[in-house]
This record gives C-alpha cells, structure tokens and sequence, in this order.
C-alpha cells in the first residue's frame, strides 16, 4: 500500500455536528479545581459542546450491579447479577456466587490494565530490535550507559561488543521474557531477597506477561477457578507480571532509546498554547510516536512552511502519559491530563490532536467536527472513525516519514483557525520534572543513601507516591493536590506519575517554591538541594521507577520492602491500568489508599481479602478513603506505624 492510500479521512455523519442539546450541568467549580479547566468548561456549555462531565452525569444514577461487580456475562446462559436485596437471585445461572463473579471480574480488570502497559512495553522493545539492525530511521541509542547495566543485569558479555550488538541482544532476552519458559523475571532480581520468597512460598512469581494473562482468561472461564482466593493470587501473580515485567521493560528501554531522564525545568496547563503558532498535541502513551513527532516538528523545512501561512513557529505540546514521557526527557510543555483532552479542543487553538494508544476518548472526533482541530490515529491497534489515520510503522523510514506527514498537514491547518472561536486560558505553571531514580540519585551526590538517611534520621517520615488518573466522579485535581499537600505539610516526600503529576504541576506544588508548604524537615531539605517536595518522576509505566527505588532502599537496610514507611495512592483513578498497578503495588509489600471504590462491595469475602486479609500475607493492603484529607490521615498513621517497627 503506497503512502497516500494510508491516510484514511472517514467523514462521519457526527463531524462538523456540534452537540446543540440543552444539558443539565453541575456548576463549574464542582467539577474541577482547575482555574483553565473551569473557564473552558464555561465555553463548553456556551457553545454547547457536550464534555466527559455531562455525560458521566447523563450517566446518574450509575448500574449499581455494576458498581458493586456483581454482573456477569462470561458465558451465554447469562447475563446474570447477584441482587443483594433479599428476594434477589444470590447465584448464576451456573451456580457462581458473588464471591465468583466479583472475584473473577476484578481479575479480567488487571488482565486488561497488565496488558495495556506490557503491550506498550513490547512495542518498546521491538522498536530497539529494529533500532539494532538499522532497520528504521530516526531512532538510535541514546543512553549507552544504561543500555550496558542493563545487558550485565541480564548476564550478557558486554565487553568488545558494539552498542548495537549489546541491543540487539538485549532485545532479544526481554521479547523472550513476555513469554518465559525459565519461570521467572530477570527483573525480579532486584526485589528482596525476603519478598521473592514470599512470592514463591504464596505460588505467586510472576511468569512472562503473555502467559499470566491467557491464565487469566482462562481461569475465568465458566466453570474453571471458582474459589475466589485462588482467583485473586492468581490477580496479583499477573499484576506482579506487569510491574516488574512489562512496565518495567516499558521504562527501561525507553530510557535506552530516548536517554534517561534528567532534571529540568518546564511548563504545564492549557496556558502553553499558543495564540500565534501552529499547536500540535501529542496524547497517548507510547514515547516511540511523541519522541519523533517532536523531533520533525524543528526542522527547518516545516519551520519554513509554518511561516509561509502566517504562524510563527510550530508548538509541540503534551498530554496524558504522553505529555510525561516528552516533558520527562525533551522538557516539551504538558497541556494537560486526562479530563483536559476535550477542553484543549475547546479552546479552538489546536491545529491537530496526535494520538496513539490508551486514554483517548472516542468523544474527541466528536469535539473535533465543532473546531478546525485535526485529530490523527497512528496505531493499527486504535482507530477511530471519523478521525485521519496515518499508520505509523517503525519501520524503514516510515514513522519519520509519518511524522513529517502529520507536522504538515498540522501546519497548513493553521489557516483554518477560526478566531472567534478561540479561547486559551492564561492559566501556565512552571515545574521541575525529570525525576527518575538515576537523576534522584546524582541530585543526592551519587547514590541514595543520604535519601536513606534523612528517612532513618526523621527529616523525612517516609515517601508517598500518589499516581493515577482523573474521575468525573472526583472534583478534577482536588483530591491529588489536596492529598499532596497534606502529605509534604507532615514531612513526607512525595512522588508522582501519570496525571496525578500533571495536577500537582498545575498546582505549583513542583516548583521549589513549594517547600514553603511542607513541614521544617522536608522543607529544609528541598531548599538544601533546590527541589520541590513534590518529584514527577514520569510516565504511568514508570511506576516501575518507584518499585525499583523501593527495592533498593530495602535492599540497602536488609529489610522487606514491606518494612519500609511508604505508601501508594491513587485518589482520581479510573483505568484498568491502575487496577493492575495498585495490586502488585500491595503484592510488592506496599500499602495502597484508593480514593475512587472498586467494584467489589457485592463480595464481602472479596472486600475483606482485599482490604484486611491480604495484610497478613503481603504485609501490605487496600484501602479506600475518598476524603484526601482523611485519606493522608490514614496514610501518615500507617507510615509511623511502620517506622515503629523499624525503630527508626
Ligand atoms: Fe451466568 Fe455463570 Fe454464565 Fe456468568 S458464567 S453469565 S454467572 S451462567
Ligand atoms: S494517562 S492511565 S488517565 S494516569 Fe497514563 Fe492518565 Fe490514568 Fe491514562
């Protein structure tokens, strides 16, 4: 197929139909606490653009079977739903309890997000084998130093080899590891001692992802695992899979193509458009699109053609874990996160929407037909009708090409900026990013042993690392930066990713200027070292840099990672990657605060598994707090607790 039959524009009945409904809106403020976010929304319902608000709200009152995950439709004598009310049906048609059907519906949840991280993670890895051939342009390695640990870690011969060499066998080790036949992870080698055996004592060490996730599948099958604890090992086997499997792979290897992240200084919020120049947003997830989309965007022949229709130059800017991934390495400018990726539409001054995978709302071609924004698909993997679709294969030349193809047809949209419709929000706030466990470590003078020691000596309590999504069930931002706050203001460093990062950033609360807020300990040591107390450490895989970090302070102390006073929290979340991460965040020991509830109330062995029974095994557990303030609470209780402990 020659390049011009790839680009596919569908015309959709709903482009250029904007949604003129009269609709019942919750008063801005409820919404979001998000200064640009709420101006936006105001335009929204003045020039009636329906946004995920309203239709989470037309939504009301949501399923409560599905609230509670107690519908199942897993096999064709159902669907089936447990009633809780008395007269209700309490089994299946083929006999599985609410124990079953929540159990094994939580478990398809984790297959999903362990999935959605791991394939992002292949791609990753496919990419450095093609990058190790020479068969594809415009990638090539960039940080050879990790590329060398990483070969040693995996018990490659590094010495006389080329870096390519080193590459291509490095690629091929970690493709063999989404379907191991060894049994284990060579990533595993980083956790404790203690915890490792924990897994294997329990039947949990991860095997390769595509394995754990067809046992998912399978397992939940009518009539395969019926007894609910076995289903939910087998929930946190495959989680573990993901995090110190497919995300970790994800991190890693990106870091290798696109070189590690390293501190740096850049701005997020709507405020980064701009009113004179040709703005492209890059959504997604995968760094393999964003990287070279950004790097085509400054050549001097589009520079050239961005000027002949008036612009004055060509804006690339991020948005999601996409954002994260260019701001981590290149310092380009985040629009937004999650709830924001209509309202940049909103704002008539995006020329084009450049997406690939994951966190894409299909409403976006909708929002789209109402503005002169350009939304294009690149992934074979997700399409969309009505949006332009340019295949961007990492292969040959074609994804520079591709690149170069979506700068263009972003510029000569420029022209099509209707100025009566534009709006961008004053709203723009600088921030420190580039956070990762290498960068940690040299801020600290080599290694993290003085982090260690701050911890051990009480500066610093304990760290927190708060990630996830947005929810229009949860005042957008709110519950991040309010959770935020209240940590650092008790002495405890926190950590973030994924869109919780974009809402601290917006927030200010990642500018050194932030430690003005946190208790004297933390605060004295931000000013110490210039920092904020507030770390973006990336995108959501990189959680993995957190796991990685935690196993080393345990591995540094002699202890579990259990021991350890640290925390996860996911206040906003919504995607069933975060599911994924929250359990082998509990089965890596780590105690883990929700502010959103699963579904799994119609199960109270279920709940009690998950929230207290899993404690006695793990050393770790669920909790859910909606209340940020409540919820940092719970979790400075949990962090003396620990301590305690340790005697520190
Ligand atoms: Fe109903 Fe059982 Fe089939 Fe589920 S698996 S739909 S509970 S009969
Ligand atoms: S992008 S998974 S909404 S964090 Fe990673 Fe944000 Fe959640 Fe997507």
């Amino acid at each position: 197929m020659d390049r011009d039959d790839n680009i596919k524009e569908q015309k959709h009945p709903l482009w250029n139909a904007c949604i003129q409904k009269e609709i019942e809106r919750k008063p801005v403020a409820e919404r979001s606490s998000d200064p640009a976010s709420q101006l936006l929304l105001e335009k929204a319902s003045r020039e009636g653009i329906e946004t995920a608000w309203d239709r989470y709200e037309a939504q009301n009152p949501q399923c409560g079977f599905g609230e509670l995950g107690l519908c199942c439709r897993n096999c064709l004598m159902g669907p089936c739903r447990i009633d809780p009310l008395e007269n209700g049906p309490k089994k299946g048609v083929c006999g599985a309890t609410s124990d079953i059907i929540v159990a094994r519906n939580l478990l398809r949840m984790i297959a999903a997000g362990a999935a959605a991280h791991s394939d992002h993670g292949r791609d990753v890895v496919e990419v450095l084998y093609l990058t190790s051939q020479g068969k594809i342009a415009g990638y090539a390695i960039k940080d050879e130093k990790k590329l060398k640990a990483l070969a040693t870690e995996f018990g490659l011969e590094v010495q006389g080899k080329s870096p390519e060499e080193i590459a291509r066998q490095l690629a091929e080790a970690i493709l063999d590891e989404f379907g191991t036949r060894k049994g284990y992870l060579q990533f595993l080698s980083r956790v404790p001692q203690k915890r490792r055996n924990l897994w294997e004592t329990v039947g949990i060490t991860p095997r390769g992802i595509d394995r754990e996730i067809v046992e998912i599948m399978h397992r939940t099958h009518i009539g395969v695992d019926n007894d609910y604890v076995n289903l939910m090992l087998q929930g946190l086997r495959a989680s573990l899979s993901d995090g110190w499997g497919g995300s970790m792979a994800a991190t890693e290897l990106s870091d290798v193509l696109f070189g590690s992240p390293q501190i740096k200084t850049c701005q997020s919020n709507l405020g980064v458009l701009k009113a004179d120049e040709v703005n492209i947003i890059l959504h997604g997830h995968e760094p393999l699109l964003s990287e070279i989309v950004s790097q085509v965007a400054t050549e001097p022949e589009l520079l050239a053609l961005a000027k002949e229709v008036g612009a004055k130059g060509i804006n690339c800017l991020g948005m999601c874990c996409t954002g994260n991934e260019i701001l981590m390495r290149r310092g380009l400018p985040v629009a937004g996160n999650f709830l924001q990726q209509e309202l940049a539409i909103i704002t008539g001054a995006v020329e084009a929407m450049v997406v690939d995978v994951q966190c894409i709302m299909p409403s976006l071609t909708t929002v789209a037909g109402c503005y002169h924004t350009k939304i294009i698909s690149t992934s074979a993997k997700a399409k969309f009708p009505a949006a332009l679709h340019i295949d961007f294969h990492e292969k040959g030349d074609q994804a520079l090409q591709a690149a170069r193809q979506i700068v263009r047809l972003a510029v000569l949209n420029y022209p099509n900026r209707q100025q009566q419709k534009v709006c961008i929000p004053e709203n723009r706030m600088e921030f420190m990013a580039g956070f990762s466990k290498e960068a940690i470590a040299e801020a600290l003078g080599g290694s993290l042993g003085p982090l260690i020691e701050v911890i051990k000596s009480g500066t610093i309590r304990g760290i927190v690392a708060i990630v996830g999504c947005n929810n229009p069930k949860v005042k957008q931002d709110f519950a991040h930066t309010t959770l935020a706050k209240e940590l650092i203001g008790k002495d405890i460093l926190v950590v973030e990713t994924g869109c919780a990062a974009i809402a601290c950033a917006k927030a200010g609360l990642m500018r050194p200027e932030a430690a003005a807020q946190a208790g004297p300990g933390l605060s004295a040591l931000c000013r110490q070292l210039g920092i904020p107390p507030v770390l973006h450490m990336g995108s959501c895989v990189d959680i993995s840099r957190i796991m990685s970090l935690a196993a080393e302070a345990a591995n540094a102390l002699g202890v579990d990672i259990s021991d350890l006073p640290l925390a996860g929290a996911a206040p906003e979340y919504m995607s069933e990657k975060a599911i994924s991460i929250g359990a082998y965040v509990v089965a890596s020991g780590i105690f883990v605060l929700l502010g959103v509830v699963p579904p799994i109330l119609g199960s109270q062995n279920v709940t009690h598994l998950l929230s207290q029974g899993v404690e006695k095994v793990m050393g770790a557990r669920f909790a859910v707090e909606p209340d940020p303030i409540a919820g940092a609470k719970l979790i400075s209780e949990h962090i003396e607790a620990k301590r305690k402990v340790l005697g520190i």
